[in-house]
């Protein structure tokens, strides 16, 4: 690890305060860290992608949170929630997971090289203004299957993001807490009654976001974000990625998928 700073468009940041952040609070926030050409290019394939119903599709119905449609037949069932597979969408999504500004700060915090695994994330989430739901304060990690804890998520906004539109909501910290189990209902989410969570949920951070600013997020943290109560859907790119050290549990889903390994960035 470095104590070099790095910069990109108005953001400049020290190395070590960076992971010291990152360390302490389980995210940290970048500002207008895109490329605008490349933000434009991801935004303009999700609207088409959107528009053409482009599989593989998660759809609002598909996930039966608070909010969503009741079936793919219902009034808003085939409202997209995420286009899946991004990477194999149009190849400026390989060209940002490789950005190497983007590259460089994951391997300050991952180490190098880094592997972006195809199995989770690696999609454009939207959010439908009319038939979006509510995603209940959750870890990614509690499907995924890892030999370690260790990894970072990269959520980039493609249009602004902020607590009307359903940004992302953080619980800073809790990547480094373990939590009795019932502190979490049966489907591993956070529960918002148990007065042990008070104190946490006390500290939320909302993730405002304006497009081209990127917001990293380890894994363990615990996040959620409302529906989109704005008028115009909401879309980011989201990826999750990994250092040399940590690999996939061989038979798991997170196993299921290749991964792909970013052309190392020289500091
Ligand atoms: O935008 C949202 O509703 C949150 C999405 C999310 O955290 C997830 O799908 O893991």
């Amino acid at each position: 690890m470095t104590s070099s700073s790095f910069t990109t468009g108005s953001s400049s940041l020290a190395g070590e305060d960076l992971l010291m952040q990152f360390r302490e609070e389980g995210y940290l926030i970048v500002r207008n860290f895109a490329p605008e050409e490349l933000t434009e290019r991801m935004r303009r394939i999700s609207l088409a992608d959107v528009a053409a119903l482009r599989e593989p599709i998660e759809y609002e119905a598909d996930v039966q949170y608070p909010g969503s449609p009741e079936s793919l037949d219902a009034p808003g069932g085939r409202t997209c929630r995420r286009l899946r597979q991004a990477l194999s969408r149009d190849p400026v999504f390989s060209d940002w997971v490789s950005y190497p500004p983007l590259v460089q700060i994951l391997q300050r915090l991952l180490g190098s090289p880094v592997s972006c695994p195809l199995a989770h994330h690696n999609c454009v989430m939207t959010k439908h203004p009319r038939y979006s739901s509510e995603t209940g304060w959750h870890r990614d990690l509690r499907f995924w299957n890892y030999e370690q804890p260790e990894l970072v998520n990269v959520w980039l906004a493609l249009g602004d993001e902020f607590p009307e539109n359903g940004c992302l909501k953080l619980l800073p910290g809790t990547h480094r807490m373990t939590f009795e189990a019932d502190r979490l209902d049966e489907k591993r989410f956070l529960r918002t009654d148990h007065p042990a969570n008070q104190p946490l949920l006390e500290k939320t951070v909302y993730a405002e976001l304006r497009r081209g600013d990127i917001l990293l997020f380890h894994a363990q943290t615990f996040h959620a974000a409302t529906r989109n109560f704005g008028d115009e859907t909401k879309y980011s790119a989201v990826f999750t990625f990994h250092g040399p050290q940590n690999r996939p549990i061989p038979g798991s889903k997170s196993a299921s998928f290749p991964e792909l390994i970013l052309p190392e960035v020289i500091d």
